[in-house]
């Protein structure tokens, strides 16, 4: 088995602190986004959509997308759980982690994609205008999220989950576009405090 990823970004960032939060050791094989490996015909091979994580099994399957890989060792290593175990708790990790994805994280994402020196040759074309109405975007989710954790430990339940790690990786995803947690959202300061204080945050 060997899962590809990458030092920075926030996919192949989720799958390693999901992995070091069950302790799984899975060997890695770094790709080299900044020198467009992932655009070459070997990686292409492998995950046509040119993005990294991708997990490579041993008989050759290959599995991408950073949540679809976490499911596959979380049914492969149940405990600890990080989707949950009952069917309240899966249905409320999986709620807050698609909430995350499709608000904040595509947010985000569209700021730096269309917006950023770095993907200017990933994003053709780039749209600047798009970047800019997405910005708002972010603090409007930003502010649900903080609203949220009003009176919670962890966003989906009273585990650290999934979906905790999802959002830990979409908020600091917001470094490269300069856009901080506004100190008044109190409640998400400190929930990101506690998810960053977890040694899986080094990952
Ligand atoms: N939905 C996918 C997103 C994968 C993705 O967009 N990966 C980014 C890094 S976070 C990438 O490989 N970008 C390279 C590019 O866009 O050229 C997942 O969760 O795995």
């Amino acid at each position: 088995m060997k899962l590809y990823t990458a030092a920075f970004p926030p996919s192949p960032r989720r799958v390693r602190i999901f992995l070091a939060e069950k302790g799984i050791d899975v060997p890695r094989v770094e790709v080299d986004l900044v020198n467009m490996e992932h655009r070459g015909d070997a990686f292409t091979a492998l995950n046509p959509l040119q993005r990294v994580p991708a997990l490579e099994l041993d008989d050759g399957t290959i599995i991408t997308e950073s949540a679809a890989i976490c499911r596959y060792f979380e049914a492969l290593h149940p405990e600890p759980s990080l989707f949950g175990r009952t069917p309240e708790a899966i249905a409320l990790v999986d709620m807050w982690m698609r909430r995350v994805e499709f608000g904040l994280y595509s947010a985000i994402a569209a700021v730096f994609r269309h917006s950023h020196p770095a993907m200017k040759t990933s994003e053709v074309p780039q749209c600047a205008e798009w970047a800019e109405l997405n910005r708002p975007r972010v603090m409007e989710e930003l502010a649900f999220l903080n609203s949220a954790l009003e009176g919670r430990q962890w966003l989906a339940t009273d585990f650290y989950s999934a979906a905790d790690i999802a959002l830990l990786c979409s908020v600091d995803f917001m470094r490269p576009i300069k856009i901080a947690v506004p100190d008044a959202f109190e409640n998400l300061k400190r929930w990101h405090l506690a998810a960053s204080s977890r040694p899986s945050a080094k990952a």
